[in-house]
């Protein structure tokens, strides 16, 4: 079993690679971005992977439905109220069915794994908990949701700090410490690291559990040349100090993972990094294609 913590579109990227060429993977799902939307609990990067595994996502946009309308976004905006966030008319069925089913009383596991069966996916497909977490951005204009910062305000704030509400009181699944204890390797996505990976990395025992295997744990910088591939990163690791570099990539995962895999325009940092006890490996880390997603992956189950 190949285990990968992931977060939304980058990561879905590999995420697809790694189930077009491995039989048994699990993907533990970050839950910071869900939010409450229009009497909606909605779950993006959740939905991202499974859009992204049935084939579905808005290749354009990496979020949402593709060629999805948004006349039920615009009657919102019609009967007077915020509509920024943009949910899609099919998108919107997702949302409804997820609400309803979080209402009956069932677990955000157990939603997940009735979209699973829905989609007929063989991937195991987990949040890596079901409490409630939500990263919040601390900016100059005070501190807001994550979606809020990223789409209302499309990031433009001075990013001050981000914390994780609710994550200290929160529990990872058994399912999910399983995984991470019995897994052959465990991947992190190349995944922005403070609002996708670090979400779960706020849960108590989880970074813990990490350390415990870190052999066998590789990350894939999401960083390539001084940018980073998500929007935002560069924002929120400046906030924390952190370059945004494969070097900042390692401090912040630091004591969890033995291996790091970066671009080969980053060969620069190799012998840095290795003196952080790290195997580095040097690849083409950009997935422009399923070919280069299904590259990528086959090389990172490749490594030893
Ligand atoms: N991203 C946007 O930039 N604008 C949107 O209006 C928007 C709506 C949206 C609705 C459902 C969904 O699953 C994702 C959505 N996203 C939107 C993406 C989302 O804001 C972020 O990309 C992820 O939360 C980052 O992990």
């Amino acid at each position: 079993m190949i285990t990968i913590l992931s977060g939304g579109t980058g990561s879905m990227k590999l995420v697809r690679g790694l189930s077009r060429i491995e039989n048994s993977i699990a993907v533990i799902l970050n839950v910071g971005d869900n939010v409450w939307k229009y009497g909606l609990y909605i779950c993006p990067d959740i939905d991202t992977i499974f859009y992204g595994l049935s084939g579905l996502l808005g290749v354009s946009r990496g979020w949402g439905i593709r060629g999805d309308t948004f006349n039920f976004l615009d009657q919102i905006g019609e009967l007077g109220l915020e509509n920024w966030f943009r949910i899609g008319d099919r998108d919107l069925a997702t949302h409804v069915i997820r609400t309803k089913l979080i209402r009956q009383g069932m677990t955000l596991t157990q939603v997940t794994e009735y979209f699973r069966s829905v989609y007929k996916l063989k991937a195991i497909l987990i949040p890596i908990s079901n409490d409630s977490i939500e990263t919040r951005i601390v900016t100059s204009r005070g501190e807001m949701n994550i979606q809020e910062f990223w789409v209302k305000y499309k990031a433009t704030p001075k990013v001050v700090g981000v914390v994780y509400k609710g994550a200290k009181n929160s529990r990872m699944t058994d399912r999910v410490m399983r995984l991470i204890r019995s897994s052959e390797r465990i991947i992190i996505a190349p995944a922005n690291p403070i609002s996708s990976i670090g979400p779960m990395l706020a849960i108590p025992g989880v970074k813990n559990e990490l350390a415990k295997v870190r052999k066998k744990v590789i990350a894939i910088s999401p960083v390539q040349g001084k940018q980073a591939f998500s929007g935002p990163a560069t924002k929120y690791m400046k906030a924390l100090k952190l370059d945004t570099s494969p070097m900042g990539i390692a401090k912040y995962y630091s004591g969890i993972i033995g291996s790091i895999v970066i671009s080969k325009e980053d060969r620069p940092y190799e012998n840095k990094l290795m003196k952080l006890g790290l195997k580095v490996y040097l690849n083409d880390i950009t997935m422009n294609s399923l070919h280069e997603e299904c590259r990528l992956a086959s090389f990172v189950t490749g490594i030893t």
